[in-house]
């Protein structure tokens, strides 16, 4: 009787824990993970962090490619056309001091691919944090882009496959 409400329990934990994200997307060194509700960058990275995951860092153009795939299968029928990624710029006074949050390094000194003129630091309305534009929205389609973290938006964790 124990043993079978705590199987419940159990169970119940699972499919809750599971609740708010879209199935894992499993490429080659991650494991991909899109969320099925909106939250600010900062709730977004708190979390992916919670559940042990990070924020997305994209470190090569094949890390690229998958994360763009993961995106296109998942937010295809979405009205959407912004989603979280875990980079911020971390210098204020200083654009483009963009950092993946995952291991601080300099995303300009990996892989880029940010959209035309981004970052553009939201021409002065502090844009801080890191996106994917999800579909074609002013003729951009699926690059880098930097937002107002404050924004509500769907977000995507990662968790690195050893
Ligand atoms: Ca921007």
């Amino acid at each position: 009787m124990v043993t079978h409400f705590l199987v419940v329990l159990f169970l119940g934990y699972l499919s809750l824990s599971h609740a708010d994200m879209h199935d894992k997307q499993v490429f080659k060194g991650k494991e991909i993970y899109i969320s099925k509700v909106k939250k600010n960058w900062f709730d977004a990275l708190d979390y992916c962090i919670k559940k042990d995951y990070s924020l997305l860092t994209i470190k090569s153009s094949e890390e690229n490619e998958n994360a763009l795939a993961a995106i296109k299968k998942i937010m295809e029928k979405k009205d959407e056309d912004h989603i979280w990624i875990g980079g911020f710029q971390f210098q204020p006074d200083k654009p483009k001091t963009y950092r993946w949050v995952q291991n601080l390094r300099k995303i300009v000194d990996v892989f880029t691919d940010w959209a035309p003129g981004e970052p553009n630091h939201g021409r002065q309305i502090n844009e801080f944090c890191m996106e994917i534009f999800t579909k074609k929205s002013a003729n951009i389609d699926m690059k880098w882009n930097d937002h107002v973290c404050s924004k509500e938006q769907y977000f995507i964790c990662e968790k690195r496959i050893k």
